[in-house]
């Protein structure tokens, strides 16, 4: 079938024609940007439209809906094939995470500035950039963990929100996915969760095209993934040809079917190399085509060679009549039920109304612990899980759990009701996450753009284990907590396989992160208060497995003062210390106990106390000056980590006590005389820093 911009067609025939206008566009704007994967759409597209046209329930004019779909384009290296579905579907673009306006989200100027600075249409979907895109993929693997959080968080709302006659939440999550996602460790971790959890919300597509970047998948992907995926408890179906739309529809069919257990579905697909010619060849297929091949693929669809970012009449039309309509009748229905809903169930409408806005409760804060002064004090863990405790029967929308170190991190939610997540008891509040950081991470984020307010717990040393899913999240610019314990070598005996050292300063380093480390039990509540308030983007609370001393807050500043970052502890009198003394975490009560020492001697030490970097940075200059003067230049850091990025506080006469090996398995009190972490060397370090700044 020819086409030129004026071609009316119908029926079947618009099927191709709407699949054709996915391809070439992709094709365009893969060629204008001289950069981009236009294979992969190429392939795809007809797999993508069989289910955006005739199956999913997204309503374009709505894109905000709290019961559509989602879809998760996991291949992030296919972004196109989103830009395009996106622009063919009309979704509007939303303002401020609530507005919807009359924007189109991705309009075809935003299709021609592909990759370009500034505009929607990055080389790779981000979620907080362009609406319809749900999660921000692009590191394989990551979209598929993430669309297990989705569907914990859809069976977490609706066990906890739907009434009978009311299914206020009954969505899918569609996500598709390449021979790299299936690679990647971390969709083996989810979906060995989701198959657990028989989340039968959830169905992946995966697209065996039998070949990824340095040619065929057989170089390196020989394993049988069907019968992989039979073994997590997965539903496995197959489609021979990717062109089939028929097949494809019956596929999807069988995952709506299917009630016990997620779906796979392996569709069977060639990638797009152009023409025929280049079909079989192991040429790279990440670039563009280049503008003769770009023509002859044309060619090949039946397109007109010369036409460029061209979306054929009735194509729009098309897709209108299909999702569009569906779409719109659909969320029309559910806002009518919605209607009836909030006046019978009004704490529950208002609940899932600050959810929405990622707002908290009234009383959210009400009833948090404050711990009385008491020299010996309890581990910042501890101190932690009673919070959590309390903040969780606040907002009922905090969930989480941990890495299968609930007890040790104290993240397990213990009052009345809190109840666990598992098949078929989707209200639980406890998610058992199994050995699994990373997909834990990726669930996280999941979860945290369905909005509810995810928290996860695992040993600080395994935060390498999930910290691609911090470095999204950050991007993404959606709150997730993570409770880090076992925050140093002051765990002591499992020795330095389980003691962090870099990841401090490692972490500190993502952009939009905020690391935490309190220094006390009464710092740790405020600590939690920061998280929970923190709307864009992670935080991460950095906690100790051993105990550390209560500090009397009627002799020292209030803990309040941990919302800025770092504040003034203890201060010399006049506030003209000859020393300053910053500690975090387990070290603070150090550079306390070494300002009382130091006073006996005649040196008026200051005690700063900076659990974050990052909130002190957001303070203004007055502030900072006002704790950190520049005119006293004798200063000290005190932290159990390597202390690569001190210097910027303690300056060039300044002193670090830090670590700069690895830990080592012993006693705790032992490992703290051998690495150096007493008042002795904090008093010594004092001497030798005031000594250079005179
Ligand atoms: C974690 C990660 N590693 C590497 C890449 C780079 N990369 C992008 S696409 C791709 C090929 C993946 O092959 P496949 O998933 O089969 O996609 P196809 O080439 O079939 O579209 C690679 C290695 C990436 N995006 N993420
Ligand atoms: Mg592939």
């Amino acid at each position: 079938m020819a086409v030129s911009e004026q071609t009316v067609v119908t029926g079947a025939q618009l099927d191709t024609l709407s699949i054709n206008t996915i391809r070439t566009l992709a094709i365009d704007a893969v060629q204008r940007a001289n950069s981009g994967h236009p294979g992969a759409p190429m392939g795809l597209a007809p797999v993508a439209y069989a289910l955006w046209q005739n199956v999913l329930r997204y309503d374009p004019e709505g894109p905000i809906w709290p019961n559509r779909d989602r879809f998760v384009l996991s291949a992030g290296h296919a972004s196109m094939l989103l830009y395009a579905l996106l622009h063919l579907a009309g979704v509007r673009q939303v303002k401020n995470d609530t507005e919807v306006t009359n924007d189109l989200a991705v309009s075809l100027e935003e299709i021609k500035r592909f990759r370009q600075l500034g505009s929607r249409t990055p080389g790779h979907p981000e979620s907080h950039l362009t609406t319809g895109v749900e999660t921000t993929t692009g590191p394989l693997g990551q979209g598929c963990g993430n669309s297990v959080g989705m569907a914990i968080a859809e069976r977490w709302l609706a066990a906890t929100f739907n009434r009978p006659d009311f299914e206020i939440f009954n969505y899918n999550i569609y996500t598709i996915c390449g021979d790299g996602d299936l690679m990647e460790g971390v969709s083996a971790e989810a979906a060995s969760l989701a198959g657990h959890l028989k989340l039968s919300n959830l169905c992946w597509i995966y697209d065996n095209n039998k070949v990824t970047l340095d040619g065929p998948a057989e170089w390196s992907f020989s394993e049988d993934v069907m019968t992989r995926f039979v073994g997590y408890g997965w539903n496995v179906t197959r489609v021979s040809d990717a062109n089939d739309l028929e097949m494809l529809a019956r596929a999807y069919r069988t995952f709506l079917d299917t009630k016990d257990r997620p779906t796979l579905i392996v569709v069977d697909s060639h990638i797009g190399y152009g023409s025929p010619h280049k079909h079989d060849s192991s040429e790279a297929h990440g670039e563009p085509l280049g503008e003769e091949e770009v023509r002859l693929t044309k060619r090949n669809y039946g397109w007109p060679e010369d036409a460029k970012f061209l979306v054929p009449e009735g194509v729009k039309e098309h897709f209108r009549d299909g999702i569009g309509k569906r779409g719109r009748d659909l969320h029309a229905q559910w806002k009518k039920m919605y209607a009836d809903y909030a006046k019978q169930y009004p704490q529950q409408d208002e609940q899932l109304r600050l959810m929405q806005r990622r707002e908290l409760p009234n009383g959210w804060d009400k009833n948090l612990p404050s711990f009385p002064a008491d020299p010996k004090g309890i581990a910042t863990r501890e101190s932690g899980g009673k919070a959590l405790n309390a903040l969780a029967q606040n907002i009922p929308w905090l969930v989480g759990g941990s890495a299968d170190l609930g007890n040790s991190n104290k993240t397990t939610l213990k009052f009345e009701g809190a109840g666990n997540f598992a098949p078929g008891s989707y209200g639980g509040r406890n998610i058992h996450f199994g050995v699994r950081e990373h997909a834990m991470g990726a669930a996280l984020n999941g979860m945290s753009v369905s909005k509810l307010r995810p928290f996860g717990g695992t040993f600080f040393n395994f935060s390498d284990y999930l910290r691609p899913t911090i470095r999204l999240a950050a991007l993404m610019e959606t709150p997730v907590i993570h409770v880090f314990t076992h925050d140093s070598i002051g765990l002591g005996e499992d020795g330095p396989t389980h003691q962090p050292i870099e990841q401090l300063p490692a972490l500190r380093a993502v952009p939009n992160t905020i690391v935490l480390r309190p220094g006390d039990a009464n710092e740790v509540v405020e600590a939690w208060k920061v998280a929970v308030q923190t709307s864009h983007g992670p935080t991460l609370l950095v906690l100790s497995r051993q105990a550390v001393p209560t500090l009397d807050r009627t002799k020292y500043a209030p803990a309040s003062g941990l919302s800025k970052g770092a504040y003034v502890l203890a201060d010399a009198p006049g506030g003209r210390p000859d020393v300053i003394l910053i500690g975090t975490g387990s070290e603070l009560s150090l550079c306390v106990d070494a300002a009382e020492k130091l006073k006996a001697e005649g040196v008026q030490a200051r005690v700063v106390s900076m659990p974050s970097w990052e909130l002190f940075e957001k303070q203004d200059q007055n502030y900072k000056d006002s704790v950190l003067p520049p005119g006293v230049t004798a200063r000290v850091s005190v932290e159990m980590s390597m202390p690569l990025g001190w210097e910027r506080y303690v300056g060039p006469k300044g002193e670090m006590i830090g670590m700069h090996s690895f830990g080592a398995s012993a006693p705790w009190k032992d490992l703290q005389k051998h690495f150096g972490f007493t008042t002795d060397a904090v008093i010594a370090a004092a001497r030798k820093t005031i000594a250079a700044s005179k």
